[in-house]
């Protein structure tokens, strides 16, 4: 018979062959004539599934919500110097991008894995924080710059209003909130943040949908699939103050003096 010649590349998640492409096994027409939205397309392409209507729905609020929140944040701080140094679209983004990480942005996949092992072992949340204290280690999702008890993050809120009224469950969330109820006891702006907010509102989508195994819950906590969500929503804002650092003709950027304590 046939013998195949081994591939080199193995994808199970786009096939561009046919007469149409195809996300997930969905032709592309299949897409738009039932109106799916960008919520739908990165449930095909990230996990492999149609998923119901509050997920994808829940998908494209994490996006709008953390597209952008102002020009003081590091990434885009990044995106505005880049651009000022007359770098191009790519450039400009990327160095942007490259911001986002445990202190940034991108806590999303640790505070979900914490919060799961924590809430899964039984944990106090006392306890917990208590054992991340003495590990040395911050509680991914807990703190903000800016946020604090008296100024709540509008886009918690949301996020929470949100599971709350669509979600069968919000266990890894409301223990969530018991962590950051502890950690407010020790400092003011010891909130729940974004990121916390998403990575445990995500533990109770994946664990109350019905639409992943216990295994395949682990599998995505394990892999870090969250923190591209911060990315991709992100990215949106760091195109929009590349273009107005361009429109807004902004010279190169250079840092005052009387900003750096030059020490000896
Ligand atoms: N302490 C976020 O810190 C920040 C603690 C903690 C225990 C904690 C810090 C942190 C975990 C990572 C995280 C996502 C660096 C944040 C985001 C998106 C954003 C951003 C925007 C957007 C802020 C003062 C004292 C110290 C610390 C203690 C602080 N955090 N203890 N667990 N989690 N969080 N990141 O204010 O005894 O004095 O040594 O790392 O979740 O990135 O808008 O800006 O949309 O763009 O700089 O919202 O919380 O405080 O570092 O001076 O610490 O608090 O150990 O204690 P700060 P520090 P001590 S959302």
């Amino acid at each position: 018979g046939k013998v195949r010649a081994p591939t080199h590349i193995i994808s199970t998640i786009s096939d561009d062959r046919g007469e149409e492409p195809c996300y997930a096994g969905v032709p592309m027409s299949t897409i738009i004539e039932r109106g799916y939205g960008v919520g739908d397309v990165i449930s095909l392409l990230w996990f492999k599934r149609s998923l119901p209507r509050y997920c994808t729905q829940f998908i494209e609020i994490c996006i709008m919500l953390c597209a952008d929140h102002g020009p003081c944040v590091s990434g885009a701080h990044n995106t505005i110097v880049t651009a000022r140094a007359g770098k191009d679209l790519v450039s400009s983004l990327v160095s942007g991008l490259l911001t986002i990480g445990p202190r940034f942005g991108g806590a999303i996949d640790d505070a979900a894995r914490y919060f799961k092992d924590a809430y899964d072992k039984g944990l106090a949340p006392y306890e917990f924080v208590e054992s991340m204290k003495k590990k040395g280690i911050r509680v991914p999702g807990i703190g903000h710059r800016i946020k604090s008890r008296d100024n709540r993050d509008k886009r918690v809120q949301l996020l929470q209003q949100y599971a709350h009224t669509h979600f069968p469950s919000v266990k890894y969330m409301e223990y969530a909130v018991k962590v950051e109820t502890y950690t407010l006891s020790k400092a003011n702006n010891l909130v729940l943040n974004v990121d916390g907010a998403i990575g445990s509102l995500f533990l109770d989508l994946l664990a109350g949908s019905g639409m992943f195994s216990k295994q395949e819950i682990d599998e995505i906590v394990e892999i870090g699939y969250l923190n591209g969500l911060f990315v991709l929503a992100r990215s949106v804002g760091l195109i929009g103050h590349t273009f107005d650092q361009k429109r807004l003709k902004q010279p190169l950027y250079r840092h005052p003096w009387e900003d750096v304590l030059y020490a000896k």
